[in-house]
């Protein structure tokens, strides 16, 4: 049995966490060896196959990211508020923080390790992608096509990379996410040689492209509900696919919102995907913990796989219940 680093799969954060981890294991689990780690096993995966109890995990699993196994692993870390854990054994940590990598990193400098000037601007950045703190210059910069690419700041960077594992073609970026982290790695993603050799740059240019399909087809159906001041977008009203969808887009479009909510059905038809977010760039009018709003709207409409952050989270409910539970969270934000 080799040790794995389970993470957050297709996600820049889980892919920054199981980067810093491989990196500086010796700051946060130094009972490890050099071989465990370059022998460990990558895999990524969604909070729903940690909750659902569908995966099973062994002793010698390090979570990253992700929601606690209810069975016993070597290392556990994470950072959301709905994951939240009491009377944690060694090896395990959690914490409130904008990024898991950011967390992991916190922990590593307790242990010693120096921060430099490149960790600091990586952990700056990976917690700006994951708490979405971005100022609406920095959305603009990285969610719509520029004129040049030269001289890209970290921020933009750290995009590129992520661009990789975002294709429409998940077996792709399931291999593409593994592939980059059995690398050669650097200090940080931003300066590991073998990464850019693949040419991140490439893949963010096409997918500054599919955002813009994907905002011209999405624009006809997306809503804005005043009195749950939320941007209603029901992909079921989608008359075509395309594209890749753009997070932020509901903010940009109507600035007066408080909130976002999108709802995908999953393809097979018995799960439907929804997200909830709140106005990034006026976080003050967001009063709802949405995480724990997710979390309790999975219970009620679904098999409890939900959660996230104070501002943004997701939750599967079942496709039999979508219009009941769209009218539950309207209803609370409202
Ligand atoms: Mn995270």
């Amino acid at each position: 049995m080799v040790y794995r680093i389970i993470t957050h799969g297709n996600c820049p954060d889980g892919f920054a966490s199981a980067f810093f981890f491989k990196k500086y294991w010796k700051f946060l689990a130094p009972s490890l060896t050099q071989k465990d780690v370059d022998t460990a096993e990558i895999i990524g995966l969604q909070p729903r196959d940690v909750q659902s109890d569908e995966f099973k995990f062994t002793e010698k699993d390090i979570i990253l990211d992700l929601p606690k196994p209810k069975t016993k692993v070597f290392f556990w870390c994470d950072h959301h508020s709905s994951n939240k854990e009491d009377n944690l054994p060694e090896n395990h940590h959690w914490h409130i923080a904008p990024g898991n990598a950011g967390l992991l990193i916190d922990i590593a400098v307790k242990n010693g390790l120096t921060l430099t000037d490149e960790l600091a601007s990586f952990k700056r950045n990976t917690d700006i992608m994951d708490a979405a703190e971005y100022s609406s210059a920095q959305i603009t910069e990285c969610f719509y096509e520029k004129n040049n690419y030269e001289q890209p700041s970290d921020l933009l960077k750290l995009h590129m990379i992520a661009a990789m594992f975002h294709t429409r073609d998940n077996i792709l970026n399931d291999e593409i996410f593994r592939t980059i982290l059995m690398q050669e790695l650097a200090d940080t993603p931003i300066s590991s040689q073998e990464l850019w050799q693949l040419n991140p740059a490439m893949f963010h240019k096409a997918r500054m492209k599919s955002y813009q399909e994907w905002r011209e087809v999405v624009d006809e159906y997306m809503d804005y509900d005043e009195d749950a001041k939320c941007v209603v977008q029901d992909d079921r009203l989608a008359e075509l696919s395309r594209g890749v969808a753009d997070r932020f887009y509901g903010i940009m479009k109507y600035p007066e919102c408080s909130y976002t909510f999108s709802l995908r059905e999953r393809k097979g038809g018995e799960t439907t995907r929804i997200g909830i977010g709140s106005n990034i760039f006026h976080k003050d009018r967001c009063i709802v913990d949405i995480g724990k709003l997710c979390k309790v709207t999975a219970d009620k409409y679904g098999d409890g796989s939900g959660g996230g952050h104070a501002y943004v989270g997701g939750c599967t409910i079942d496709t039999k219940n979508a219009n009941k539970a769209k009218e539950f969270i309207l209803n609370s934000l409202h």
